[in-house]
């Protein structure tokens, strides 16, 4: 697992050099947004339960096929793996956020994912949407919580929604 130091020193360290410039750029960055990504995990932590149990309200409204019979998320077992999938997402882009870094979302969460998901059945597209109004709420409340530019925010939601729906084509 790397975040964003780690995994820059790994790439000079392979070339044997010094930092240059553009390292120097980007541990800058990844420093001074540091505050702001530990404010949003602590926004996250804060409100994880409330988080999954809306976007999960916001998804089954949407497409409410999902939990009707021959849906992916009905009887309750199939509901609560649904939501309990939505919190492993949640919980891990706030890792993500943290690190600066999406080596985590490799590792831990999507390595085999799609091929369990089509085994059984479950829909990506809807999957994805779920991604996004996680993505949108927490970016609410981050603002909400006082930081200016949220659009830090989106990386890890949208590395997932990537990842899991371009290999689907
Ligand atoms: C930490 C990394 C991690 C992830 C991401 C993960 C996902 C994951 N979701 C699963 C199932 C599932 N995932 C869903 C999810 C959904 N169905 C829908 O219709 C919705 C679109 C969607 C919710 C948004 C459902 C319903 C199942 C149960 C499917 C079944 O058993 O038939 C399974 C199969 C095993 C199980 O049921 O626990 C895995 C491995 N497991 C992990 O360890």
């Amino acid at each position: 697992m790397r975040d964003a130091v780690t995994s820059l020193i790994k790439n000079y360290d392979v070339a044997g050099r010094y930092f240059d410039r553009n390292a120097i750029d980007s541990l800058k960055s990844y420093f001074e947004s540091g505050t702001a990504r530990v404010q949003a995990a602590a926004v996250i932590n804060g409100n994880a339960a409330a988080l999954v149990k809306q976007a999960g309200s916001k998804l089954f409204e949407e497409q409410p096929e999902l939990i009707r019979p021959g849906g992916n998320a009905y009887t309750t077992r199939r509901y609560a793996a649904c939501l309990r999938d939505m919190d492993y997402y949640l919980r891990y882009a706030s890792y993500a956020l943290v690190a600066g870094n999406m080596n985590v979302l490799d590792e831990r969460v999507l390595q085999g994912l799609r091929e369990t998901y089509n085994s059984l059945g479950v829909p990506i597209s809807p999957t994805v949407f779920g991604i996004q109004i996680l993505k949108e709420m927490v970016k609410a409340q981050v603002a909400a919580a006082g930081i200016a530019d949220t659009s830090f925010v989106d990386e890890p939601f949208d590395y997932m929604t990537r990842e899991l729906s371009e290999k689907d084509i």
